[in-house]
């Protein structure tokens, strides 16, 4: 990476192109702190750890978190110092809006986030802006039912104008929702995520048709009201594991595909190619039928909800950590679950190496097919990676394992652009610091500082990973 002419990235494959992203990623639940403070309001994982503590790993909750509510000059400062040139931060609903509606803002919020843009232009750090990961305002969800409810639509559309009137200047890169599936299938339909209801494969699909019509009226907003000024982006953000195929027979080739479709393809297909995709159609149709239903649990979109729906992703915005194995198993009906629709096993093949948790593996090749299967299934979009990153159990600050997992996902990602010409622009590490991690509470470390939660001063402490990142993008090329 000493090659510094301007055909470098020709002859060196190690190179990350010359305007790709590369940064950290955050959100505000997870860093902030300051649940109630200065005119915010409570929100649904507020609402969920302080009433159901038992179902947060080690009982806690956000109420301090990284205090980066007080603390972002540091979090930035850290940001900058690592030669990134891009980060990705989310706005709480409850801190500009407490209500949940543009009638009643809250100005010590929008000044907050105010200050936070300020720190990274003076700091020339891109922004990436999402408009919701997860924090719907508790109100919202005991007068309406949150995404229950398709007038939800309406309202994520005022919000979503709110900001973009409100930071459009400094923001240009915009993601509307976190995880779809996240939001859908563990917070309306496995009820293990807040608002926590359980509803047996109904709610994940109704709250699935509700969400893409919100994030459709918010992309909808900035293409007619912002974009011809403030020329930015918006896009979703889809997550999901590679689903491995448990072996070359039909069964497990379809079973990978099914999980692929059910996990991305639900809100992917209806974004870039319009409409759910067809197999997930036709598995929730037949299925319905065999339980009983009058119609299918996937509820049907309009022509016109459909074309409204097509197009509304600037480029696609992924989350990858890991890589699963799918293999064919027929799961019994009578028992309605997203999971049953999907009937795969997931697993993991018995060669790969287990990590810290169960459900994680470093297998950076899943990654690379991950976006080869993107790039072919949406035509070939841009693609930014808005979150990857290793998940410990241990907060050590020799953390090898994590340097052998970035080192492992991004070399892949160099390979997937220039070997496979994925038009990969950018990749967002989670994370810069140990955070407060949902249902995993302070029990699981994904930062590159660690955090001492127990510490009143709430420092940021460098782990060995932190110093590699820097390297590499102080040099903007992967270093062996
Ligand atoms: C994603 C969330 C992030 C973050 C991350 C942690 O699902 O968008 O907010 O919590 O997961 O990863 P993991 O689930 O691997 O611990």
């Amino acid at each position: 990476c000493i090659i510094t002419l301007s055909f470098a990235q020709d002859i060196n494959p190690r190179k990350f192109p010359p305007n790709f992203l590369l940064g950290v990623a955050n959100a505000a639940t997870q860093i902030e702190g300051g649940w109630n403070e200065d005119g915010k309001s409570e929100s649904i994982w507020d609402h969920f750890a302080h009433n159901f503590p038992e179902k947060i790993a080690d009982k806690s909750n956000a109420d301090i978190a990284c205090d980066s509510y007080h603390k972002y000059k540091e979090d930035v400062a850290l940001i900058k110092a690592m030669g990134l040139n891009h980060y990705r931060l989310s706005i709480a609903w409850t801190r500009v809006l407490p209500t949940g509606r543009t009638d009643n803002v809250n100005e010590a919020g929008v000044q907050y986030y105010k200050n936070v843009f300020k720190e990274l232009r003076d700091n020339g750090i891109i922004p990436m802006v999402t408009l919701y990961h997860w924090d719907l305002p508790q109100i919202l969800q005991e007068e309406m039912g949150g995404f229950m409810n398709e007038s939800i639509a309406d309202l994520f559309g005022d919000y979503a104008r709110f900001c973009f009137e409100t930071f459009g200047e400094d923001a240009k890169w915009w993601v509307t929702i976190n995880e779809p599936k996240q939001v859908c299938q563990v917070g309306y339909g496995a009820g293990r995520y807040a608002p926590g209801i359980k509803s047996n494969g109904v709610g994940d699909y109704v709250c699935a048709k509700n969400l893409l019509l919100a994030h459709a009226r918010a992309w909808h907003i900035y293409d007619e009201e912002f974009r011809e000024k403030n020329q930015g982006k918006v896009a979703i953000v889809v997550d999901g594991s590679w689903a491995e195929p448990g072996s070359d027979n039909e069964a497990d080739k379809a079973a990978s595909e099914r999980a692929l479709h059910f996990g991305v393809g639900l809100y992917g297909n209806p974004v870039f190619n319009g409409d759910w995709p067809e197999l997930v159609k036709q598995r929730v149709a037949e299925r319905s039928k065999l339980e009983g239903f009058s119609e299918s649990r996937l509820p049907a979109f309009t022509d016109e909800q459909i074309k409204y729906i097509n197009g509304t992703s600037d480029y696609l915005a992924l989350n990858h950590y890991s890589t699963m194995m799918a293999s064919d198993s027929e799961a019994p009906i009578g028992q309605p679950s997203f999971d049953n629709d999907i009937s795969a096993r997931s697993w993991a093949k018995p060669e790969w190496t287990p990590t810290s948790q169960w459900w994680f593996y470093d297998l950076p090749w899943g990654l690379r097919k991950f976006l080869n299967w993107l790039k072919n299934t949406y035509n070939n979009p841009e693609i930014v990676i808005t979150e990857n990153g290793y998940v410990d159990n241990d907060d050590t600050l020799e953390d090898d394992r994590r340097i052998h997992y970035l080192r492992g996902y991004l070399s892949a990602c160099l390979d997937a652009i220039y070997e496979d010409k994925v038009n990969l622009i950018g990749y967002t590490a989670w994370s810069i610091m140990d955070d407060w991690e949902w249902t995993g509470g302070y029990s699981s470390f994904l930062g590159m500082y660690k955090i001492d939660f127990k510490d009143p001063d709430i420092p940021r402490i460098k782990r060995k990973s932190a110093g590699y990142f820097t390297t590499i993008a102080h040099n903007r090329c992967l270093i062996d």
